[in-house]
């Protein structure tokens, strides 16, 4: 199988996790050069990584793939045993999606100060920190979000809380981590997980690129090329 992912996606990012607590070793990851150049959806319709391409065919949207895997290997699924518990890991794992990192994602084009529109800015950071309220009654107390083993929603609120903490006060906003107490301290913990540091590093890598520079030519190569393969 393929992973269509990329260092710093925080949905990629999520499914990689998933793949490094489970062991999974036969998925290789790919970033065409089509992801830049605006037709992933000629491969993908929803034109979004992750992706995962099967022996049946490609599988879209972090959440379905992660729990295709989950079904794939189920001896080694994320999951809890009881099915509320199952319902604890899938609710965080949809807060962190839907209401921190979606959220986070629509307002990315009002970053720039010059360009921002405040009242965009402000309803859907807004929003982000309500998820955050609504993330902080929800999370456990113990090492992990849920119960005493690693699931599914930590590997959905690491990249996310990377995502609040990285890149939200680029809109003039606090880190809404900081008005929060359990949520600060999984935080804190969860970051010393060999899992979760490996995709942090990952994603502190991208973020590094996209910042610097370096991203932006590698992008430019890797699209030079796929014309030249045409040409
Ligand atoms: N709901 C999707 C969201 C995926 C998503 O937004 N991916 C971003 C990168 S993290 C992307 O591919 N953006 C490209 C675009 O919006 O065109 C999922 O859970 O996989």
């Amino acid at each position: 199988m393929k992973l269509y992912t990329g260092d710093l996606s925080p949905y990629s990012a999520k499914v990689r996790m998933q793949i490094y607590a489970m062991g999974v070793e036969d998925i290789d990851f790919d970033l065409p050069a089509s992801f830049f150049m605006g037709k992933l959806s000629e491969f993908s319709p929803i034109g979004r990584i992750p992706v995962l391409e099967t022996s049946e065919g490609i599988i879209p949207e972090s959440e379905v793939i992660a729990e295709y895997l989950d079904e794939s290997y189920p001896e080694r699924a994320l999951l809890p045993a009881t099915p509320f518990d199952r319902a604890q890991v899938r609710l965080l794992s949809r807060i962190a999606d839907t209401y921190l990192m979606n959220n986070i994602f629509m307002a990315l084009p009002h970053i720039n100060r010059d360009t921002r529109v405040d009242a965009v800015r402000d309803l859907l950071m807004g929003q982000v920190k309500r998820g955050m309220g609504a993330l902080e009654k929800h999370i456990g107390s113990g090492e992990f979000a849920i119960g005493a083993q690693l699931s599914r929603a930590d590997c959905t609120l690491v990249p996310a809380l990377f995502l609040c903490e990285s890149t939200v006060p680029r809109f003039d906003v606090e880190n809404p981590i900081l008005a929060t107490e359990k949520v600060a301290a999984y935080w804190a913990r969860i970051q010393s997980n060999p899992f979760a540091a490996r995709v942090l590093k990952e994603m502190a890598d991208g973020l590094k690129a996209r910042l610097d520079g370096t991203e932006m030519k590698q992008i430019q190569a890797a699209i030079a090329q796929e014309k030249a393969k045409h040409a």
